[in-house]
């Protein structure tokens, strides 16, 4: 791994957000692929993140700032991540679920299927059931992207999809959702139509819902 992307690791972990913001630009102008500048630069130092909260070592204020951090990098990212110049695919609407706050991989879910041709709906988050529906119905939308990084928000991705099959929208609709505790059976279990582990995999996972 580059000298660039072990620093931008390290600067990520200590929420330097604009020496993340530089390191991402100078890696591009040195011609290092978007992909590797998010896998192991921003997604690699967002993980050691994690760990070290999970260990009690990180609190909520270092998290944040982090969170940040990672956000700067992004935004340096997005023109590339959502370079296209494919017209416009169906329309997804996404957000993070009712009581949940996380939204970095939502976020990234959203900039790489709007490179990818689609048109975005972004609802943010702590999105209650209610507002997917009455947005999906508005804006007439054939997708529909939750994410939850929270054990105890998954389940308002189960009332979000019996929402949509009491106001009769659940065939019009394809569902995806994500997010790092959710997983291919829970996604069956609540009628989902499909889980998607990675941003990439949501790319993926839309191209053949639509198809
Ligand atoms: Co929170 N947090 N957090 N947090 N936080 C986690 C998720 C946690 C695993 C940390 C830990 O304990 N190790 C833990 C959850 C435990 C659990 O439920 N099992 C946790 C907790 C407990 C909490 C609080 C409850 C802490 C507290 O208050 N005591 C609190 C909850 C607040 C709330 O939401 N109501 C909280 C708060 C926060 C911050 C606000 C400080 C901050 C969020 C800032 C923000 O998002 N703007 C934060 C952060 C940053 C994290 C960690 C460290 C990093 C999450 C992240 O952004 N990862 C996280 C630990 C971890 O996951 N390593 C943690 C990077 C991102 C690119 O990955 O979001 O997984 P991810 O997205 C991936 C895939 O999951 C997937 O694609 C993405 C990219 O490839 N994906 C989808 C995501 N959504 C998808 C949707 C799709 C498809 C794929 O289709 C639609």
């Amino acid at each position: 791994m580059s000298n660039i992307l072990e620093k931008m690791q390290e600067d990520l972990y200590n929420g330097r957000a604009e020496e993340v913001e530089a390191a991402a630009q100078k890696a591009l102008d040195k011609g290092t692929p978007v992909q590797e500048i998010l896998n192991e630069g921003l997604i690699a130092g967002m993980d050691v993140v994690g760990r070290d909260f999970r260990a009690g070592d990180l609190f909520i204020p270092e998290v944040l700032i982090a969170a940040k951090a990672m956000h700067a990098g992004l935004e340096v990212l997005r023109p590339l991540l959502a370079e296209s110049g494919v017209p416009a695919q169906a329309k997804v609407v996404v957000g993070t679920v009712a009581g949940d706050l996380h939204d970095i991989g939502k976020n990234l879910v959203a900039m790489m299927l709007q490179g990818a041709g689609f048109e975005i709906v972004d609802l943010g988050t702590d999105v209650s059931p209610e507002k997917f529906v009455e947005t999906v119905r508005a804006e007439g939308a054939e997708l529909l992207g939750m994410s939850a990084l929270l054990t105890t928000t998954m389940p308002s991705m189960k009332s979000t999809v019996e929402a949509l099959t009491e106001a009769g929208l659940r065939d019009e609709v394809k569902v995806i959702i994500g997010g790092a505790p959710v997983t291919a059976s829970f996604a069956e279990q609540i009628g989902a139509d499909a889980y998607a582990a990675d941003a990439a995999a949501a790319v993926d996972t839309a191209r053949s819902l639509v198809a």
